[in-house]
């Protein structure tokens, strides 16, 4: 599939992440897979078909390097970029008086600043070859402030840089799309929530987003499971 469209997935390891790419697969694209557990990622590649469809890359979000490698590899690999997925992040309990300093730390390095370094890597080529998809994945809590919640703020900070990556770029071809989960089950949560997405309802509407006509630039998506009510 020479000629086939290139997404770039962080957090691709499980969850969301894992779930989109076995989605663009299945529509033909090939993916990139980036996250910390190589190993992981390696049995995902595989079990997608391969090195002609998926390859593994071992990719902390919070390293500008190696962002900057993992697009470099995307390029070398497959001799083209079409989307980037960025979508690693995690939470902390609510409460200002909850979890570590350090926790805070790791959380908004990954969440804001790691969204950030993902489209700092693949901007210069989307402007040059004048297209290109960044999406983002920030949630339901990156829109209205739930109680106590850092991770809330994180994710207001990540809907704030779609918005503010889409007005920058709003004279070119490139497009943006901001994600907004509602609750899913994934390994983010350490217990099994109850009336939660499946990683594939967030899969199908991120592809719903990648597949539009060139015309076409779905800024916004919000997914809720039916009934939640926050
Ligand atoms: O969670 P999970 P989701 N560098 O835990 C990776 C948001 N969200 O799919 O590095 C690189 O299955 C981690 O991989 P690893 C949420 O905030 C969720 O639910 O190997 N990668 C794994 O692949 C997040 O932004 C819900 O540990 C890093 C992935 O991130 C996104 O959805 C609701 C990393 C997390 O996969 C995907 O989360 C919502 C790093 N430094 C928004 N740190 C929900 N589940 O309900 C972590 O509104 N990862």
């Amino acid at each position: 599939m020479p000629d086939s469209p290139v997404l770039v997935i962080t957090g691709a390891s499980s969850g969301i992440g894992a779930a989109t790419a076995r989605r663009a697969v299945e529509f033909g694209q090939r993916v990139v897979l980036a996250a910390r557990s190589a190993e992981t990622l390696e049995a995902l590649a595989e079990d997608l078909g391969g090195p002609d469809h998926a390859f593994a890359v071992r990719c902390d979000v919070t390293s500008w390097d190696e962002q900057q490698a993992l697009v470099a590899a995307a390029l070398d690999r497959f001799g083209r970029l079409d989307a980037f997925f960025a979508n690693a992040g995690f939470g902390a309990k609510r409460g200002f008086l909850e979890e570590t300093v350090e926790h805070w730390k790791a959380m908004i390095d990954t969440n804001v600043l790691g969204a950030a370094l993902s489209i700092r890597a693949c901007l210069p080529r989307f402007r040059e070859q004048n297209a290109g998809h960044v999406l983002l994945t920030s949630s339901v809590a990156g829109r209205r402030a739930l109680p106590g919640s850092l991770y809330s703020c994180t994710k207001h900070a990540v809907t704030a840089m779609g918005e503010a990556l889409r007005q920058e770029v709003a004279e070119t071809d490139i497009k943006v799309t901001v994600v907004e989960p509602g609750a899913v089950d994934t390994p983010f949560f350490e217990s099994r929530p109850a009336n939660a997405l499946e990683p594939d309802d967030i899969a199908r509407a991120v592809l719903f987003a990648m597949t539009q006509p060139p015309h076409v630039d779905v800024n916004e998506i919000l997914v809720r499971p039916i009934h939640q009510p926050g």
